[in-house]
């Protein structure tokens, strides 16, 4: 068993500073909303680089880290990605999606169209990966499957990580989800032990961009104290 370990570093703050930071991180996040409509604009990729750090800072089970980012900015891989999605998505809208589904995203506006997808300057892609090929004895020659541990878990808090991340940094994104997404593995050359969790465009939002006119639930409904 490895059990090394080492001191915490850990800053205690007062009462009066915890709410401060708290408070000013809530008004930094609360003005995150998910774009459909970007800018061509470049977006600097050092910047990028950081914010994949932060995601990559996130917990998971066993500290697997069971996560890739694929970074996305040549012109001829987004459009190729446009288009299978898009051809995904007609199915979904056509076909796929129940009324209720249908009736659930109205408020949103969405349909098949993700233009988005070629105009935007950067796509990242991020991947779970399911397992690990491992070498299985000292050799080298033969290898078995090492089970990964609360992948799905361990990837959203990620992805929470690096949407924060990446508002911070000033960059808009979408969670976009153009199920099903075998075709970025196809399009991205990725292997069968990781799977498409979620494409987050990144930019800036296109100059005339709008939102649905939509809010959060009150504390009061998403809070429950027991005292
Ligand atoms: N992936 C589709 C549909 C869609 C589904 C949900 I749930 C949303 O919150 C938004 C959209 C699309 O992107 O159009």
């Amino acid at each position: 068993m490895n059990d090394a370990s080492r001191p915490l570093d850990f800053e205690h703050l007062s009462p009066a500073r915890q709410r401060a930071q708290a408070l000013q991180f809530y008004e930094r996040m609360r003005t995150r909303r998910s774009v459909r409509a970007f800018s061509d604009l470049p977006v600097p990729f050092d910047v990028i680089e950081t914010c994949v750090r932060t995601a990559g800072s996130a917990p998971s089970g066993a500290n697997q880290q069971p996560w890739r980012f694929v970074v996305v900015s040549n012109p001829e891989i987004k459009r190729a990605i446009r288009e299978a999605a898009e051809e995904e998505e007609r199915e979904n809208y056509e076909r796929r999606f129940p009324d209720e589904w249908k009736d659930a995203l109205a408020p949103l506006g969405t349909d098949w169209h993700k233009e988005f997808l070629e105009t935007v300057p950067c796509l990242i892609v991020v991947f779970q990966i399911n397992y690990a090929d491992v070498p299985a004895d000292g050799t080298g020659e033969k290898t078995r499957r090492q089970k990964h541990y609360y992948v799905t878990e361990s990837v959203g808090i990620a992805v929470g990580f690096l949407i924060a991340a990446l508002h911070q940094a000033g960059l808009a994104t979408l969670t976009h989800t153009p199920n099903p997404m075998g075709f970025l593995n196809r399009i991205l050359g990725r292997p069968r032990n990781e799977k498409p969790f979620v494409l987050l465009p990144v930019g800036y939002p296109a100059e005339n961009a709008r939102v649905p006119d939509i809010e959060k639930k009150a504390l009061e409904d998403i809070l429950l104290h027991v005292p």
